[in-house]
């Protein structure tokens, strides 16, 4: 697949540029050639900032007048297995989500513990690809808290979300790069219009990655992933529908 900017490639892509740019300064600029390379150099770093500045913009925040009284749900509403029955029924006591792939130190956090990180909520509107909007509010801890507690590994592009609830047999799964998700708003969210996350909105705990589109907001997660490279994961694309039905990977809105 194509392998998009992650964090870590454009950070070092900016500081190469900007060392490359003071570096040999003025024997450069004594030509036309030299000139155009450095004017191109530096377009190309403009081009590169603000791409990065973009992806890190924050998606529009409403106020509580604004959120819909009816928020549907989409997709999979129920796992329908009986682990998730029996982690449903005692009120996810014994349920843990799992940090592991290219950490240092994996995790099995409870929801207690994701409930004691320090919280985020924000009022978001969620569009679906299908056609439809609502205006909801979330809370969590951000995904960067936990990743930073697991100790990502320098390694790690990408992060995989793997689901309970499954779609003829194949598990739901989705993944984003690191811009996304160290992003301030995306968030591991457990409450939803300040109640516990209803089961099918995605219980207990779904993704908010709120610059891109309804399908990456990845619901049931019970396993986070991180990867260098989403070739071994299912078809390769990186999430359910991009493999099942060609969407794109990079959703943004
Ligand atoms: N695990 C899982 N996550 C999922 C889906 C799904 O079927 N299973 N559907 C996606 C789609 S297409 C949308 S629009 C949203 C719907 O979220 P909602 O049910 O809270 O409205 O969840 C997304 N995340
Ligand atoms: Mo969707």
């Amino acid at each position: 697949m194509t392998r998009l900017i992650t964090r870590r490639t454009l950070i070092g892509g900016l500081a190469a540029g900007a060392g490359g740019m003071l570096a040999g300064c003025d024997s450069i600029t004594q030509s036309d050639a030299g000139r155009s390379v450095l004017f191109t150099g530096e377009h190309i770093h403009k081009a590169l900032q603000r791409g990065l500045m973009t992806r890190r913009a924050l998606a529009r925040e409403f106020s509580p007048e604004q959120m819909s009284p009816h928020f549907r749900t989409n997709g999979n509403t129920n796992p329908n297995t009986p682990e998730y029955e029996a982690h449903f029924a005692n009120g996810f006591a014994d349920w843990r989500l799992r940090v592991d792939g290219l950490v240092r130190r994996p995790l099995a956090v409870s929801l207690a513990q994701l409930q004691a990180l320090p919280q985020r909520a924000q009022i978001t509107r969620h569009d679906c690809v299908e056609g439809w909007s609502a205006i909801g509010k979330w809370q969590g801890p951000r995904l960067a808290t936990l990743l930073d507690a697991a100790r990502l590994d320098p390694r790690a592009n990408y992060v995989v979300f793997h689901c309970a609830d499954s779609f003829g047999g194949t598990r739901y799964y989705e993944s984003i790069d690191l811009v996304d998700a160290y992003h301030p708003q995306t968030i591991l969210a457990w409450a939803m219009n300040d109640r516990l996350l209803p089961r099918g909105h995605g219980a207990p705990v779904r993704l908010r990655v709120e610059r891109q589109l309804g399908y990456k907001h990845a619901k049931f997660v019970m396993r986070i992933e991180a990867v260098e490279s989403l070739d071994a994961i299912g078809g390769g694309r990186g999430g359910y529908w991009e493999d099942a039905a060609g969407y794109a990977w990079y959703a943004g809105i």
